[in-house]
């Protein structure tokens, strides 16, 4: 059947429910356009977006640099493979390197592509460098983690949801409480296998859950006591979102490997990456590690437009300044209204906790109130409210936001 050329909402959903797996349970909403803080279902209601595609649009929807670059760059060479050299690649490794200060980077498409490549490369390291008995480097990880759906990475997820039924596992991962420093030294004192500690600066799926001051920096010196790399997976929290260029520049923390992915293309384009020194990355060899399309023109011309609005919009400094008074804001309002517990976030990565049970639809029932008054957010667990727009959003926009927010909790 040709497809309809203007669909309703409810065809749009029907279709997906017939000829799509129903591997996810989206808001009902169809959307068709976005611009900016902005996106519009097909029935032409507009809403701001306030998930930015779980951070990936950091630079607002269709930012017209991103999308001239990757049209240019469209008609022009979409993909080479490896097996040659592209003439965008070197430019791009060396923008992202010196951007971010790393002497290299393994340039990947999603995320947790990116993730699998840090987990490689650092037990890479811990044979050949460090001097770990092959097969038993050891990687800490924290509980309430999210770092992707490779069968690898949900092997040291503790959700039930994301595990269930995937079996057999990866084995090598120790996990510990987050934000807990006890644990990690312990940890990391009790066994001399261990090569690496992999972390999310701020624990987004988890709920948006801020560690304390001082616990990356805290962190990051037990790992080079106990001579362990320190791998920060800023998929979500990096590229400005959270105040900073990344969420480990609050605490000046410098990881021996870096990964990024989402914004990292605007939300343009599936780019991602990982970045280490020479010491690190030089164990990877031809043949060990990479993909199709990693690398490929399009995602460097992409990504080097992506990271300019980022710098050349000063975005890192206006999430600060957005988010402070997102964040004051709902403060205040949760200590005059009994369903809003509390808000916390840094930057214009932020999220409410709501005043009932983890296992109650209340945070969905909320978001639905808000798609009907023009604010688009999804809850992460039960009762937990997320909430990130596009890091170009203005104070107009942002007190708008602040009003539908809190009419919508009130009318609730
Ligand atoms: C989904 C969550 C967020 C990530 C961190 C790696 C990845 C992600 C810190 C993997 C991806 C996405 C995945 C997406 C929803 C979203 C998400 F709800 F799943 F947990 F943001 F919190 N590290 N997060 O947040 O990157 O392979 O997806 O490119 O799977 O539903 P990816």
């Amino acid at each position: 059947m040709a497809v309809l050329d203007q669909l309703t909402s409810q065809q749009a959903i029907d279709l997906e429910n017939k000829y799509g797996a129903h591997n996810y349970h989206p808001l009902p909403v169809v959307l068709s356009k976005g611009e900016g803080v902005y996106v519009w279902d097909v029935e032409g209601k507009k809403y701001y977006d306030f998930l930015s595609a779980y951070s990936a649009v950091n630079q607002g929807h269709c930012h017209p640099k991103i999308v001239d670059a990757m049209t240019q760059q469209a008609q022009t060479l979409t993909l080479t493979s490896r097996a040659f050299y592209n003439d965008k690649l070197g430019e791009y490794e060396k923008f992202a390197t010196e951007l971010f200060g790393f002497d290299k980077l393994l340039p990947m498409n999603t995320g947790a592509e990116a993730v699998e490549t840090a987990l490689k490369l650092c037990r890479k390291w811990a044979y050949e460098v460090k001097g770990i008995e092959e097969n038993k480097a050891q990687i800490v990880v924290c509980e309430n983690n999210f770092h992707g759906r490779t069968t690898t990475i949900i092997s040291f997820s503790n959700d039930p949801v994301a595990r269930k039924n995937f079996g057999p596992f990866t084995n090598g991962f120790i996990k510990i409480e987050y934000d807990n420093l006890t644990a990690l030294e312990e940890t990391l004192k009790s066994d001399s296998d261990i090569a690496g500690f992999l972390v999310e600066p701020i624990q987004g799926e988890a709920g948006v859950y801020v560690p304390s001051e001082g616990y990356l920096a805290s962190a990051k010196a037990l790992c080079e006591k106990y001579n362990v790399l320190f791998i920060a997976d800023e998929v979500q929290t990096g590229i400005a979102r959270t105040g900073r260029m990344l969420a480990v520049d609050h605490e000046n923390v410098k990881p021996d490997v870096l990964i990024l992915g989402k914004a990292l293309s605007g939300g343009a384009y599936p780019v991602s990456g990982v970045l280490a020194n020479d010491s690190i990355m030089n164990v990877i060899k031809p043949g060990n590690h990479g993909s199709t399309f990693g690398g490929n023109p399009i995602a460097a011309a992409v990504a080097i437009a992506a990271l300019n609005v980022v710098k050349d919009e000063s975005l890192a400094d206006n999430a600060e300044e957005m988010g402070q008074i997102f964040r004051r804001e709902l403060a205040s309002f949760a200590l005059t209204n009994d369903l809003v517990e509390s808000v916390r976030g840094k930057g214009l990565l932020n999220a409410i906790l709501i005043n009932d049970t983890e296992d109650s639809s209340t945070a969905w029932d909320i978001c639905m109130k808000l798609r009907d008054n023009g604010l688009l957010a999804k809850p992460t667990h039960g009762n937990i409210i997320r909430f990130a727009p596009p890091l170009v959003i203005n104070e107009e926009q942002l007190m708008d936001c602040i009003s539908i927010i809190k009419k919508t909790i009130i009318e609730f």
